[in-house]
């Protein structure tokens, strides 16, 4: 029998691998494969496709084009696909293609093992690139017959004199099925603990956290966490600094204020709900006493019921301060009594030495516990912050950063100020295909609008 000319050069011949990444292959924050690993699976397909052509594995000379356009998480299933599209006396150029068909599902409340098959495999990296293997080398091998040929392959289309993978589609990535298309970030632009001696951009005036507030409001956050501090920069909860620095974030931006009524550790209750007299939109309710650091921050039973009390009165929404799973069920317990409406609001204040752990199950299992209809998001401390920030996001929830939690956009390198700490997260929510929403919305979803 003829063989056809495409056969006898190796245009249109087509390899298929498929390949489970694991945590070992994943090199960045996030379970994030690093991209290199598709470039390696393309050199075993470019490998088997000059076996099947020469009988040799000849070499990878260049790329020519490589293109990375969707992320690869640990537990994602690629296939990557070869053809030949042209060759020369030693040279093969093939076009290369990786799709992710099976993901790992990220979703808070399903097993950390849950994964789905695509419907629409994602193309997650494209390349051209050449081989050659030299002409004393190639050994033209009888099995090159037995290749997958022309119009039998599934996968890309056989070229025809040209590339015709078909092109990558619109969206970066599929979000897992549950997750919402939007996430609420807010900023904790000051806390009470961190020291300008500590960070020279901590906002102290209320100008200046105005001016920060806008910032941040710029680079994605919604809701601004609000300590205040004295002219010394010690912290306070005076209901007269609260009402100046609430004006002037007021007059320049028109984000969500959450006054803290935490406060500092070692305040009493009057002390630390003084900034409900000025009636903010929200306002933190933490639910239970622990070890913070080497001092114990104490919220008991009583003072949560008597904090709850002023809130609603002052017309205020809560925040559910949970540093611990248990402070969930004392919150669940509020709920029971009358003391909250639903739906609540949760923030999970990870890594807290202390308190619960920044880890991944933590975030599971904590979100698992909600009632239906709540809305959850992670705060985590120190060098907790970016990577429980983006578990959040990838498993459906809110986020919070800011200086308040975390000085450092890397190690060793203070963020300068709470905006670029919000950015970051915002890109690695859109990288995720969720958009952070403005304040208006942010009021839709927590029901704020009054
Ligand atoms: N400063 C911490 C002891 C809150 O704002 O409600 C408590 C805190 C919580 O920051
Ligand atoms: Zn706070």
């Amino acid at each position: 029998m003829l063989r056809s000319r495409a056969m006898n050069d190796g245009v249109g011949l087509a390899v298929t691998l498929r390949v489970r990444m694991s945590s070992a292959d994943a090199h960045y924050a996030g379970e994030l494969v690093d991209g290199a690993r598709m470039l390696a699976l393309f050199g075993d397909v470019a490998t088997e496709l000059l076996i099947r052509l020469d009988g040799d594995e000849g070499l990878f000379r260049a790329y020519e084009t490589v293109e990375f356009l969707a992320p690869v998480l640990a537990g994602d299933f690629i296939e990557a696909t070869g053809v030949i599209v042209a060759t020369g006396r030693t040279s093969r150029k093939i076009a290369f293609e990786a799709r992710k068909v099976i993901a790992n599902v990220r979703d808070a409340g399903v097993a950390a093992s849950a994964a789905d098959a695509l419907v629409e495999p994602v193309v997650v990296c494209r390349a051209v690139g050449t081989c050659v293997v030299p002409k004393e080398l190639q050994r033209r091998p009888k099995l090159v017959a037995q290749a997958p040929l022309p119009g039998k392959v599934e996968g890309p289309a056989l070229p025809q004199g040209r590339v015709v993978i078909p092109p990558a589609p619109s969206y970066v990535v599929t979000p897992p099925r549950s997750t919402p298309p939007e996430v609420i970030l807010t900023a904790a632009i000051v806390g009470a603990e961190v020291t300008r001696e500590q960070t020279p951009h901590l906002p102290i005036t209320a100008q200046e956290m105005a001016d920060e507030a806008a910032r941040c409001r710029e680079a994605g956050a919604a809701i601004i966490h609000l300590h205040v501090r004295n002219p010394d920069g010690s912290p306070s909860q005076s209901r007269e600094l609260f009402a100046e620095a609430i004006a002037a974030i007021r007059a320049k931006t028109d984000v969500i204020v959450q006054t803290s009524t935490g406060g500092a550790v070692g305040m009493s209750l009057d002390e630390r709900a003084q900034p409900l007299l000025c009636r903010p939109e929200m306002a933190t309710l933490n639910c239970g006493t622990l070890n913070f650091g080497n001092d114990v921050f104490v919220n008991t039973r009583p003072e949560i019921r008597e904090l709850a009390r002023r809130i609603r009165e002052a017309g205020s929404i809560p925040e559910l301060e949970c540093y611990e799973v248990g402070h969930i069920d004392e919150a669940l317990a509020l709920l029971k009594e009358g003391l909250l409406d639903a739906p609540l609001h949760f923030q999970f204040v990870l890594g807290v030495p202390g308190g619960i752990g920044a880890r991944e199950d933590v975030i599971r299992f904590m979100a698992a516990q909600l009632p239906e209809g709540s809305t959850w998001g992670v705060a985590a401390v120190g060098r907790h912050q970016q990577p429980m920030t983006e578990a959040a996001i990838r498993l459906g929830g809110n986020a919070r950063v800011g200086l308040e939690d975390n000085i450092y956009m890397s190690k060793g390198v203070l963020a300068e100020g709470s905006a670029p700490l919000v950015a970051r997260a915002a890109a690695y929510a859109r990288s995720v295909g969720r958009e952070p929403v403005t304040p208006a919305r942010a009021r839709e979803i927590l029901g704020l609008a009054r």
